[in-house]
């Protein structure tokens, strides 16, 4: 898959390309990433990227026209081999990214991302050019590369081979919807404070049931919301509904 990235800041990328469990998929290749500095497309004269706002007001608004030569420069590139691909905007006024549209580009061919700086886009490429615009909630960033970055981390971790089994396993488990289990390690006593002791029990039922019911009680009480999808999804057993019952939140 690829996605084409559209930055006044490219070199925020390189770093974040190369750690971690996704680095093997964005070396090979696997997750094309590529990046395209929207200054090469400035105008020659003054190279603006930016300018002030028709009305007034303070704050720069991203040009139009540098933005479309950008566009037609990926378009023209991708048109050799890569299917066509949707433009997503980061911007505060986007929809939440929410994990079930990560698993949809996970499974696509990827996507042109532009990443906004400043107030925003003249409204005009938006209009012309934008087919969704995402968000990363409520809170107040100073562009989009973070979250283009998170989109591309959350749905690169998804891709063949870049878990390890037992976590892709989880992907698709009963489990998911929920908050996790507490997770312990060595020491086995830490002063005061010990591991669990049936987590120490070699009993697997018995540890099965007691993480899932640390995960209910944990989301219960910290995410009902969640509780409240689980059930209207059908992914709670009646045990779980039995353990829910009895617990006092
Ligand atoms: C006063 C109006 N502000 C909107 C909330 C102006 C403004 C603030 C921050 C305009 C752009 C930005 C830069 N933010 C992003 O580009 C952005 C973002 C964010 O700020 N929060 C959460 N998700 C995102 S995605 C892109």
């Amino acid at each position: 898959m690829r996605f084409d990235v559209v930055t006044l800041f490219p070199e925020l990328f390189d770093p974040f390309l190369k750690v971690g469990v996704t680095r093997r998929a964005y070396s090979t290749g696997q997750v094309d990433v590529r990046l395209w500095p929207l200054r090469d497309h400035a105008d020659n004269t003054y190279r603006r990227i930016d300018d002030r706002a028709y009305g007034g007001g303070p704050g720069m608004v991203m040009l139009v026209e540098p933005l479309e030569r950008a566009l037609a420069a990926i378009r023209q590139d991708r048109a050799e081999a890569a299917p066509a691909a949707p433009v997503i905007l980061f911007s505060p006024a986007g929809t939440t990214l929410t994990q079930s549209r990560v698993q949809a580009l996970a499974a696509s061919h990827g996507a042109i991302l532009v990443c906004g700086r400043y107030e925003g886009l003249d409204q005009r490429f938006i209009d012309r050019h934008v087919d969704e615009e995402l968000s990363l909630g409520d809170f107040v960033l100073s562009g989009g590369e973070l979250p283009a970055l998170t989109l591309l981390d959350a749905v690169t971790r998804l891709q063949p081979g870049v878990l390890n089994a037992a976590a892709s396993h989880e992907q698709d488990s009963f489990s998911d919807g929920l908050l996790d289990c507490p997770h312990y390690s060595r020491p086995e006593t830490l002063g005061d404070d010990a591991v669990p002791p049936v987590l120490l029990s070699g009993h697997h039922a018995h540890i099965a049931v007691w993480r899932r019911e640390r995960q209910l009680e944990l989301t219960a009480r910290r995410r009902p919301d969640l509780i409240t999808a689980a059930r209207q999804a059908g992914r709670l057993s009646r045990a779980d509904e039995l353990y829910l019952s009895k617990i006092r939140l």
